[in-house]
């Protein structure tokens, strides 16, 4: 059968996956969201469901006033002796931890720190050992992949810390993994930065501390030189195995807005490309070492694409989040109905407005919402979230008896209202229209036609422009002494 990459649209970066009782489990960094690190299950690697996220309570990560796209980096899940383990870096804190589960549907363990600088933590048991592998610089103060023996009990170093492998001569030395296969220990990393330098290396050696052998044809996988080519960043990889025997490389990379318009707005997404040992024992990975938009895959599925997300057919609890720790006071969420109360910390500030999301998916969607504000002065209504400093925002302003449609746009913390209509009542009707490159955004009010307020470019919001790690995300929001309440939410995703 065949798919089509990304195999997970949307922001979802950094992908590390395990292989557990005949299932395959996924996660991805999430910064500054909250809950943190979602979770997904699959039985093809293909088809991806969303069963929760990993940090689910303030006292497995602090998130309190943290910058974009700083808090939670790149994760890897294991699974060992019947237990799941999740290892990642708090970037801001600058504190590397893990949590671990024997229930993979339930809570997960509180905080275990390892004392470890650099970031991309991963974890290897071989031989009743377990191995903690990132990167940053060891106690020899020698820098590149970095390992060292630890207690899994407890987190507690067993050996030093001691520099494995410097990469293959690329900057950013990321994300690495160690995997047992066979007689030799593979260590694969990302190197080039997770920009268009994007790329996956890797060496082996027939011991886990090396010396490690180069791979002779490194990059093993990029797409750095794929133009004109919309997928690119292919880097930040893991190593998995399906039920066929087949091996795969499911790493990050990101879809441009255009074949020539080198900018992304949908963050780092999840692609899947297929990898072939050869035997002499390296592996190749892609058709030419690089990864397409469609492969074959032994198997008996389906690909099924989710087009339509509304209240009712999401789960408020795994597709939606929040920025950093939200004060539940501040929502009454219901099948069918959202009610947020604001307060007066705004969209522009690194804090926790008022605001529950969802990931962009694709590029072209429209999406319509009924919307009630009512309360003193304020403001309710539907953002097109990149980060304090990059975001659209389409709201109902109320202010005294007076009611306003606005349509504010943040470039740059440039901040310029673009238009307003006058409403005669708090109720009406929020649309956005979505395009590869554009958003425009309209309103229409009890019997009203739509009136188009106007729009902006979806470059001003991409990562090029903006700098940060995460990818646009579509927030309900509530500013001031207002209520927002709104039902009949839609987004439908439409084909190019
Ligand atoms: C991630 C690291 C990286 O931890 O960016 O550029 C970090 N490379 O691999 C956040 O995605």
């Amino acid at each position: 059968m065949q798919y089509k990459n990304p195999v997970l649209k949307g922001f979802y970066p950094d992908p590390s996956v395990c292989e557990a009782n005949g299932k395959y489990y996924m996660v991805c960094s999430s910064f500054q969201y909250f809950p943190g690190v979602p979770l997904f299950e699959s039985s093809d690697l293909v088809n991806w469901k969303q069963i929760g996220h990993v940090l689910t309570r303030r006292s497995q990560v602090e998130l309190e006033k943290i910058n974009s796209s700083g808090g939670v980096f790149a994760p890897t899940i294991r699974y060992n002796n019947g237990r799941f383990y999740m290892v990642t870096t708090n970037d801001t804190t600058h504190k590397n931890f893990y949590v671990y589960t024997d229930d993979i549907y339930g809570e997960w363990s509180e905080p275990v720190e390892v004392d470890r600088d650099g970031i991309d933590p991963s974890l290897m048991f071989d031989g009743g050992k377990a191995y903690f592998i990132g990167n940053g610089t060891d106690d020899y103060g020698e820098s590149g992949v970095i390992q060292c023996e630890i207690n899994i009990e407890t987190g507690e170093k067993l050996s030093h810390a001691k520099c494995i492998w410097k990469g293959s001569g690329g900057r950013f030395l990321e994300s690495p993994h160690m995997y047992k296969i066979g007689k030799y220990y593979y260590l694969m990393a990302a190197e080039g930065g997770t920009e268009y330098g994007h790329m996956i290396t890797y060496a082996r050696s027939e011991s886990a501390w090396g010396k490690f052998e180069n791979y002779p044809a490194n990059p093993v996988l990029t797409n750095r030189n794929k133009a004109p080519f919309i997928i690119q960043g292919i880097g930040h990889g893991d190593l998995v195995q399906d039920k066929n025997g087949n091996w795969h490389i499911i790493s990050l990379g990101f879809r441009q807005m255009h074949m020539w318009m080198a900018y992304h707005q949908l963050g780092r997404e999840v692609f899947l490309t297929p990898v072939k040992f050869n035997e002499d024992g390296w592996f190749t990975a892609g058709n030419d070492g690089t990864t397409d938009e469609c492969y074959e895959l032994d198997g008996d599925f389906e690909q099924n694409e989710k087009k339509l997300y509304t209240f009712e057919n999401t789960d408020w609890n795994t597709d939606w989040v929040f920025l950093r720790h939200p004060n539940e006071k501040q929502y009454n969420l219901s099948d069918g109905r959202a009610i947020l109360h604001g307060t007066d910390i705004t969209l522009d500030e690194v804090d926790s407005p008022t605001f529950i999301g969802i990931r962009q998916r694709d590029f072209r969607f429209e999406l319509v919402t009924n919307i009630s504000v009512s309360g003193e002065n304020g403001e309710g209504g539907v953002t097109v979230y990149m980060c304090e400093n990059e975001h659209y925002d389409i709201s109902v302003c109320k202010n005294g008896d007076d009611y306003q449609a606005v349509l504010k746009l943040n470039i740059g913390g440039i901040k310029h209202k673009q238009a307003t209509a006058p409403l005669t009542e708090g109720n009406a009707k929020l649309i956005i229209k979505a395009q590869n490159t554009f958003y425009d955004f309209y309103v229409s009010c009890s019997g009203g036609g739509e009136i188009h307020l106007g729009g902006g470019n979806a470059k001003y919001l991409s990562s090029e422009v903006s700098g940060g790690f995460t990818g646009t995300v579509i927030g309900l929001y509530a500013v001031g002494k207002v209520t927002a309440d709104y039902t009949d939410f839609m987004i439908k995703y439409t084909d190019e």
